[in-house]
């Protein structure tokens, strides 16, 4: 395994984006590395603005940051906002990196996602498939906001010497997940949509697409464990894949959590409706040999995101 080279303990860490699924998930797992976590409320710092995210980063001065914040959703979302993801995630990831090359950061983490490889990318997706091929249309938006910040980071290291790395998940799932199903992923929209259809005694519950595309999931613990062996461990300039290392289909994803949530009714496909990419299988073979492997399987995983829905469902966004 990578020895540690940049312990955490001690260091003060800001989490970019800790109220989203992914920031959360960071926030609780770094409480066990005795650093220092730093926050910022959205009404204290935008992050797309560039003069306030400096102000910020000068007076925190941070000695490590991790860039969890984005912005981010399904198929849906992406497919249909493509100016806020591109202009976004763009903004927040260039002010964020710019900002913490000039502060000094010691060490920065930026969080990219599998849907950076081409659509039709040879599976599973090794870090070598970037820019070999045409994007998936549906999230080519927020695709090139997350290359342009990988390539940041690749370029700040070349020209600055900033030991700043990326990582690339893949599809992720957990406690702190957005239910709003104009944003959501298929994961918590399908918990949603079938527990409401238990609830009220529905027949049936849409499934948009064909049920045929195939995606990998993470729990977003695992993730969060992931990416703080790789702040402590790992300084270099190729982005590293965070995945599971296995696939399913929709419509196994989707009978997992009808038998999760104890929804019994039919499966209704919306052909109509987008399917997306049909495979994004991430290759971790370099994670793995690095030294680190997911722990969290899908079905208990689902258990531990259903029983977070029925505790936050009064309040699914915050
Ligand atoms: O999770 P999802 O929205 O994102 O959709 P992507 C995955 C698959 O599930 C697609 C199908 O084939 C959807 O058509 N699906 C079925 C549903 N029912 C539903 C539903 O009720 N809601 C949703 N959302 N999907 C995202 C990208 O792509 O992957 C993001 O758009 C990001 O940019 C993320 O990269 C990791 O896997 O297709």
């Amino acid at each position: 395994m990578l020895p540690v080279v940049f312990p955490l303990a001690g260091q003060r860490v800001y989490v970019a984006g800790h109220r989203g699924m992914v920031g959360g998930a960071l926030v609780r797992r770094l409480e066990q590395t005795g650093c220092t976590i730093l926050t910022s409320t959205h009404a204290e710092l935008d992050l797309t603005r560039q003069a306030e995210t400096e102000a910020w980063m000068a007076a925190k001065k941070p000695d490590a940051v991790f860039v969890a914040a984005a912005t981010v959703g399904g198929i849906l979302a992406n497919d249909t906002r493509p100016g806020e993801f591109l202009y976004d995630n763009m903004m927040i990831e260039a002010n964020l990196i710019e900002a913490a090359r000039r502060v000094g950061v010691k060490k920065l983490l930026f969080l990219g996602s599998s849907c950076i490889y081409p659509r039709l990318a040879p599976q599973p997706m090794t870090e070598e498939a970037l820019l070999t091929g045409a994007l998936e249309p549906t999230n080519q938006w927020y695709a090139i906001a997350k290359i342009a910040g990988l390539k940041l980071c690749a370029a700040y290291r070349r020209q600055y010497g900033c030991d700043f790395i990326s990582a690339q998940p893949t599809n992720l799932y957990g406690p702190g997940d957005t239910y709003d199903l104009q944003a959501s992923h298929v994961i918590p929209a399908l918990i949603a949509k079938m527990d409401r259809a238990k609830t009220t005694n529905a027949a049936e519950v849409e499934i948009w697409g064909t049920g045929t595309p195939k995606r990998e999931f993470l729990h977003v613990d695992d993730l969060a464990d992931a990416l703080v062996f790789l702040m402590e461990r790992y300084s270099e300039e190729s982005h590293v894949n965070v995945g599971w290392g296995e696939d399913l289909t929709i419509a196994e994803v989707a009978a997992t959590i009808a038998d999760v949530v104890g929804f019994k009714g039919a499966l209704r496909y919306a052909t109509e409706k987008p399917d997306g990419a049909p495979q994004k299988l991430l290759d971790t073979a370099k994670l793995q040999g690095l030294g680190w492997k997911p722990n969290i399987r899908l079905r208990q995983g689902l258990a531990d995101a259903y029983r977070w829905f029925k505790e936050n469902q009064a309040e699914p966004n915050t």
